[in-house]
């Protein structure tokens, strides 16, 4: 009998394995595209410029310095992540607002490197679409409770917008610190695994509803990256280390492919929107089928799709000709 060496890293996933890594398809149109249905994600090792991963990791240094959650850093590396010290979390940021006004997505996806990267993989420039999460979770306070976040697909929560999730850790992130498990071989059907739920909104995925040997992870590093099909079942797994896990997770797509349009709405009423960007003025019809959605996801209608949506307002609308399909904020 094999003797267990590893503990799993969770009470309650059964114990992932490895995600296979998929640098060896770049290049190949073909076989990424048939990867990309077959397993459900891409996970590149070790591809992206270190110097601007810790460039963008600085502006999450700098946050948690600021909150005093972590002793002053100095000249020392932060590929490791940093220990939490034990301070109170009563005023933490857990969505990282102050990060996210600042936006640092910008100029790390403007670095030569990055956009090189991404260039060679698509094989056409990537349009990043401003849905960002800014991610410094500290260790789970409460131990007793379980290690999954939510179990979830991004899919039923999008249509109409065929981005790719990229979620790029920005320090080492092991079993202990937990991180990103995701279902591989499950996207290929377009399934929604969440339940159907009284009242229509969907609940968390079930545990039982997927297969237990389908379950993959990694210790991830500064310069990987991971790029998940929006039918990929995933969660986060709760941290229990006493480092802060550190991750961004971004959507890419191609330039080519049905980009939404990202702008501001320059008017809005319950039967269509104006949105203006660099490119000028558009109008898109709404009508009762238009997913528009509030900042959890539930769809709105009639005056809370003008109580929400002000002039002003930054905006991603998918669409069909002159109809929007999806009119949703960036977060
Ligand atoms: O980082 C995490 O904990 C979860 C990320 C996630 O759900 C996503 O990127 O869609
Ligand atoms: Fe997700």
């Amino acid at each position: 009998m094999a003797t267990q060496l590893m503990t799993p890293v969770s009470d309650d996933i059964p114990t992932p394995s490895e995600l296979k890594t998929h640098n060896h398809l770049i290049g190949d149109k073909a076989a990424l595209d048939a990867a990309w249905e077959q397993d459900g994600y891409w996970f590149f090792r070790d591809v992206l410029d270190k110097a601007a991963v810790a460039r963008l990791r600085q502006s999450w240094i700098d946050e948690l310095e600021t909150q005093k959650v972590i002793e002053p850093v100095g000249g020392a590396s932060t590929e490791k992540s940093v220990r939490y010290n034990g301070a109170s979390l009563a005023a933490y940021p857990f969505r990282m607002e102050p990060i996210a006004a600042k936006r640092p997505w910008t100029s790390f996806v403007a670095e030569q490197p990055i956009n090189d990267f991404f260039s060679r993989l698509f094989q056409d420039d990537p349009f990043w679409v401003p849905v960002v999460e800014y991610r410094a979770t500290p260790p789970q306070q409460d131990r007793s409770k379980s290690r999954i976040d939510g179990i979830h697909q991004d899919g039923p929560y999008s249509p109409g917008i065929p981005f790719r999730i990229c979620w790029i850790p920005l320090a080492e992130i092991n079993a202990e610190i937990g991180g990103l498990v995701l279902a591989e071989g499950m996207a290929k059907d377009r399934i929604n695994y969440h339940p159907k739920v009284e009242g229509g909104s969907n609940g968390s995925i079930r545990l039982e509803d997927i297969p237990a040997d389908r379950w993959r992870r990694t210790t991830y590093q500064a310069g990987d990256v991971l790029l998940m099909n929006l039918w990929t079942p995933h969660t986060g797994l709760a941290n229990r280390s006493d480092r802060f896990r550190l991750s961004m997770d971004h959507r890419v797509m191609a330039k080519g492919d049905k980009c939404p349009i990202v702008g501001n709405v320059e008017e809005m009423s319950q039967n269509h929107i104006v949105v203006r960007n660099a490119g000028g003025s558009r109008k898109l019809r709404i009508d009762p089928d238009t997913y528009v959605r509030n900042t959890v996801g539930q769809k709105l209608n009639g005056t809370d799709i003008t109580d929400f949506y002000k002039a002003g307002s930054e905006v991603i609308i998918a669409y069909d000709d002159d109809r929007a399909s999806v009119v949703r904020p960036p977060h």
